[in-house]
């Protein structure tokens, strides 16, 4: 649910106007929109390539996950790990749209650690991978707009750790 959503929810709820301060957080949603808009695009045009260089760059710093015995040991099992990447990504895109981190948190941490912790997957090698996503993401954008996507991407890092 947006900013929007959410504040008439509230004052509906109480049958009064909005708040000076919901229409001031109302005015930043919609004045950071453009340049919200253009990061989701980047990200979701980009999707492949950022989870390729991602990837790449988490199994160079992990070997141990797709070596016998590891996790992600094995062509499915691989590509199972880097369908989380996306699923994380999408995700991103999804709270970056909303300038909210509701979604990212209900749809993919609410339970992740015990999800990860029974199926055997170590959840800070999962993390390093989205820190990757975020590296691989930040240099496709301009300065600002990295910042912008990191703060989205580091919720997710600080949901799983
Ligand atoms: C949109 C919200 C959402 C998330 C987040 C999600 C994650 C998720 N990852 C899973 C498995 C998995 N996840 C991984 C991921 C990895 N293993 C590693 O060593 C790496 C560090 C890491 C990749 C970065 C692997 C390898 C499996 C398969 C494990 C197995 O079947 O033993 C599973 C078990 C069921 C399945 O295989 O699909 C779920 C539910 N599902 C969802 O619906």
């Amino acid at each position: 649910m947006s900013i929007v959503t959410k504040s008439i929810v509230s004052a509906d709820a109480e049958a009064r106007y909005l708040s000076p301060g919901e229409l001031e957080r109302i005015k930043a949603f919609v004045s950071s929109g453009e340049s919200r808009l253009r990061i989701a695009q980047v990200l979701t045009e980009s999707r492949e390539r950022i989870i390729k260089e991602a990837g790449d760059s988490l199994f160079q710093r992990r070997p141990d996950v797709v070596s016998p015995g590891g996790n992600a040991y094995g062509e499915e099992m691989t590509a199972t790990c880097l369908r989380d990447l996306d699923y994380y990504l999408r995700l991103v895109t999804y709270g970056i749209v909303s300038g909210d981190v509701t979604p990212i948190e209900e749809i993919g941490l609410v339970g992740a650690k015990e999800m990860y912790k029974s199926l055997g997957t170590p959840i800070e090698a999962v993390a390093q991978g989205v820190r990757e996503m975020k590296n691989a993401a930040s240099s496709l954008m301009s300065g600002e707009d990295a910042t912008e996507a990191a703060s989205y991407f580091d919720y997710v890092i600080g949901g799983l750790l």
